[in-house]
């Protein structure tokens, strides 16, 4: 996969990417990580990527004319319908459909070209919407400063999913959301850390017994915690 993110603050990126399993999915080239600064795309004196809304109200508007240029630069053209196949361009936007496990698969499978646009500022011209963007994406309630953290999110996210990009060590197969509750509690060495003991039934070698434990302690964090992810109502 290729992912091109379009940013007004490249700087951000710089060294997100190098570490870990996305650091692992770049050198075996499972992925391949460009960053753009959008500014780079003005073609007016001040480099200018915002303006004042029309209609008026308070704070600036992303303009779309950088925007369609650095996508028409990356794809060759900018018409949604003229799009090579497995392209997405996606607009990070508190306005967007929420990004869940289930999305992150989705783009794993089907995307081979993946854009994302960062936006910033109290919006951007929805002519992007209209004509570039295939999917708008949020990663969650609450109020970032700009789509920056969550394209960062949303590439970790994907990247981890791509075909041999988890160690042996990993499997995505186990992973808290897959199985729809969350993860059990976890203990290492020492058996008593601090006065601490690790729970008895994880030192007895007793693997039905510790099967039974974890999917118990799972379930109570999951209805302590995210009842949300259980069938069973807001009750
Ligand atoms: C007053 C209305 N606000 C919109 C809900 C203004 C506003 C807040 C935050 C406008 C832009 C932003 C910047 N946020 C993002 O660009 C963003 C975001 C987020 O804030 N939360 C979760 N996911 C995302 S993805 C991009």
């Amino acid at each position: 996969m290729k992912v091109d993110v379009l940013t007004i603050f490249p700087e951000f990126f710089r060294e997100v990417f190098d570490f870990g399993i996305i650091r692992r999915a770049k050198l075996a080239e499972i992925v391949e990580i460009n960053i753009f600064d959008i500014r780079e795309f003005t073609t007016d004196k001040h480099r200018m990527t915002d303006d004042r809304p029309f209609g008026g109200g308070d704070g600036m508007v992303f303009k779309a004319e950088p925007i369609f240029n650095a996508v028409e630069h990356l794809l060759g053209t900018c018409e949604r319908e003229n799009y090579p196949p497995k392209t997405k361009v996606v607009l990070l936007t508190p306005q967007g459909r929420v990004f869940k496990q289930e999305v992150a698969k989705e783009f794993a499978d089907e995307i081979e070209n993946l854009i994302l646009i960062c936006g910033r500022y109290e919006g951007v011209d929805e002519r992007v919407n209209e004509a570039l963007v295939t999917d708008e994406i949020s990663i969650g309630d609450y109020v970032l400063s700009g789509g920056e953290p969550a394209a960062i999110v949303v590439v970790d996210a994907i990247v981890r999913l791509l075909p041999n990009a988890l160690g042996s060590e990993t499997s995505a197969v186990n992973d808290s959301f897959s199985s729809g509750l969350l993860d059990y509690p976890h203990y290492t060495r020492p058996a008593e850390f601090r006065g601490m003991k690790v729970p008895e039934v994880l030192l007895n070698g007793n693997h039905a017994e510790i099967e039974k434990w974890r999917q118990q302690k799972a379930l109570e964090k999951t209805l302590k915690f995210r009842k949300d992810l259980l069938n069973i109502g807001e009750s």
